[in-house]
């Protein structure tokens, strides 16, 4: 107590009402806008369909690793379309997210690689020996090279005997049974 209060009195109560002010201004804020979220160190994470993904700073949402620097706000504070990731494609991007072709001055995104699409143009992200990937399923027949280059050594069963060749060994003709 400072009875009679002095000018060193009157100071330290100043500051301690300040200190006190400004505690309680931080407490208000925390309890209004809550703390925010630290970013995750690691982002790699697999979607619900199995692919390679990246996780948002919510800790929850997984988007695939191709929606990440599309020009779409995919993660709820678009921190998939962050400058420090973007503004270097592919290098700006974390290891996990990106797959070299057969021809490394091509790339795409490892959700890309094994989902029997030919992305890469020759293939590689479908047969190559660095995307080992498994075996075609139960949806799919397997043939030697696929004809169109859309697709590489899985078809789509749908275009087994439908009288256009997809297979080199024409064998969604005449082998494969939807
Ligand atoms: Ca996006
Ligand atoms: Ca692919």
């Amino acid at each position: 107590m400072c009875i009679p209060c002095t000018r060193r009195c009157i100071c330290i109560s100043a500051v301690a009402l300040l200190i006190v002010g400004i505690i309680t201004v931080i407490i208000v804020l925390i309890a209004t806008i809550g703390i925010p979220p630290s970013t995750p160190v690691n982002r790699l994470c697999v979607t619900t369909i199995n692919q390679t993904g990246f996780l948002c700073d919510d800790r929850e949402a997984c988007i695939p690793a191709s929606q990440v620097c599309d020009h779409r706000r995919n993660c709820a504070n678009g921190e998939d379309e962050q400058e420090s990731l973007c503004s270097d494609l592919p290098n700006s991007l974390p290891g996990h997210l990106i797959f070299y072709c057969g021809n490394p001055r091509f790339w795409i995104y490892a959700d890309k690689r094994c989902d029997r699409m030919n992305d890469c143009g020759d293939c590689s992200d479908e047969t190559g020996t660095w995307a080992s990937c498994p075996p075609c399923g139960p949806q799919w027949w397997r043939c030697t090279m696929a004809v169109f280059h859309e697709y590489c050594a899985c078809i789509p069963r749908s275009l087994c005997r439908d009288g256009v060749q997809h297979c080199l060994d024409w064998s969604d003709e005449y082998v494969c049974l939807r």
